[in-house]
């Protein structure tokens, strides 16, 4: 570190504090606060009784400046520490490197900024124990989704993991964002309103979220069913997978069903493809059979990939033809290769990649597998195959069941919602799966990404203003990450 410290520097933090401490009527400047905290001078010159110490002011300024009781050194000794914390802690002690004595220590020379909530007023910090603080809401960087501006930066809540929609209880109601109860929400995607459609799994109902949370239902009454026509009266079971089509329509892998369901513009629930039965079968879309499915993709040329879950294989609806498109179904594998041998096992979700590549994830073999834009070709992208959490290179990086695929921007790397309580990204042209966010812990904490907490997560998909959602499942919530 070099030493920039000057007297200039030593003189203006001497005046501030003592201006603060003033204002804040902890006491009045005496003789002594006068000489304690002084510049020191040219050549280290101090009243008798003081002795110069060099402190750091600020800005990465060391100051020098005259102390009656310079603190010692630090001899890494691991003192008893006078406050509460770290007592208990194993080889907690020393880390602090501060070697403060009983009583009450010092704080910093340079307090923080202070400010008063929620208009932001300046206002002074106390000392407490050694720290400054404002016992004001204010903090120095933001944590708390309280809706608040808390570090008076301008920004509300930013750069945290906050929930969108729900309380972490069970339940189906319609309404503002801390009204809104879900039962095991599961997939998401974009809807032209700006919010997004979630697969309600156990209410057996499509939601529609809007970006301040309020909450509406967009199909299904709540009882698991198969009947068609207006949202209000139609029903679905176990819907997961939800993706937009063509003219503002939704579609729903109907899993429970074993049918692919579209919601028309206006609310009409139809059926696109699934005879009802359990099964494997292609041809005609309303008499094929799927088991199970749970991912659903459209294309802009109309085309409606099937993550056939159950059938361990993907499947293509296409003009009123449902036909295999990768994989051996109801032969459940790791085999990659060509489309007619490679194997899924438990594929998941379905990301349509701009390339025309779809990218799979795959909840039985822990991996995330791509096709080809021509089916041809099926590969591993990422996981080894072992439940578990590693991150690191593509091919050794584990996953716990992968659920929800989204691109991040520009289009280069993937978030996979993981079974783990993380949310993974993908970078294919770095060869590394890290974690963007969660602690990994099973929970329902907002806060900082890397503290945050889920419980299994599946959906992703972003609000039209950007932000990205995650379908907390089994917290029965929707989570926002703001920007
Ligand atoms: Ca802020
Ligand atoms: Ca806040």
């Amino acid at each position: 570190m070099s030493l920039r410290g000057t007297r200039a520097k030593g003189v203006l933090h001497w005046a501030l504090a003592c201006a603060l401490l003033a204002t804040a009527s902890l006491f009045a400047c005496t003789v002594d606060d006068v000489l304690d905290g002084k510049p020191c001078g040219p050549d280290g010159e101090c009243a008798p009784g003081y002795e110069c110490v060099q402190e750091p002011c600020g800005d990465g300024y060391l100051c020098s400046v005259c102390r009656a009781n310079p603190q010692p050194p630090d001899d890494g000794g691991g003192e008893p520490d006078a406050g509460t914390d770290g007592g208990d802690e194993v080889g907690g002690d020393g880390d602090g490197g501060d070697g403060e004595a009983d009583g009450s220590p010092p704080c910093d020379p340079v307090p923080p900024p202070c400010k008063l909530l929620p208009d932001c007023t300046d206002t002074p910090p106390e000392c407490v124990d050694g720290t400054w603080v404002c016992d004001t809401g204010f903090e120095i960087a933001e944590t708390r989704c309280d809706g608040l501006d808390n570090d008076c930066d301008g920004s509300i809540d930013e750069a945290l993991v906050c929930t969108l929609a729900g309380d972490g209880t069970a339940g189906f109601a319609d309404g503002e964002a801390a009204a809104a109860r879900f039962s095991e929400p599961r997939g998401l995607c974009a809807h032209p309103s700006g919010g997004v459609v979630v697969g309600d799994r156990a209410n057996h109902a499509i939601r529609l979220v809007a970006a301040d949370g309020s909450t509406s239902t967009l199909a299904g009454t709540g009882e698991p069913g198969a009947d068609e026509g207006p949202g209000d009266q139609a029903r679905f079971h176990e819907p997961c997978g939800v993706c937009p089509a063509l003219d503002g329509a939704v579609l729903v892998a109907d899993s429970g069903n074993h049918r692919i369901r579209r919601i028309d513009a206006l609310g009409e629930v139809s059926c696109l493809a699934g005879s009802g039965f359990t099964g494997f079968l292609d041809g005609p879309a309303e008499q094929a059979r799927f088991t199970l499915p749970e991912g659903v993709a459209a294309s802009a040329d109309g085309r409606v990939f099937v993550a056939d879950t159950g059938n361990d294989c993907i499947r293509l609806v296409s003009g009123g033809q449902v036909s295999t498109w990768a994989g051996q179904c109801q032969s459940p594998g790791t085999a990659d290769g060509d489309r007619a041998t490679a194997q899924f096992h438990g594929p998941t979700d379905l990301l349509l990649l701009e390339d025309g590549a779809l990218l799979v994830s795959e909840q039985g073999s822990h991996r995330i597998r791509l096709v080809s834009a021509d089916g041809e070709l099926v590969s591993t992208l990422a996981g080894s195959g072992v439940y578990d959490d590693l991150d690191g290179p593509l091919a050794t990086a584990a996953f716990k069941r992968p659920a929800g695929l989204l691109a991040e921007a520009g289009g280069l790397s993937y978030l996979a919602a993981d079974y783990g309580n993380r949310i993974r990204r993908i970078d294919p042209a770095g060869d590394q799966v890290s974690t963007a966010i969660g602690s990994g812990e099973p929970g329902f904490v907002s806060g900082p990404p890397e503290s945050a907490r889920f419980l299994h997560p599946s959906g992703l998909a972003r609000l039209g203003d950007g932000r990205l959602v995650i379908a907390d499942t089994h917290n029965h919530a929707l989570r926002v990450v703001n920007p």
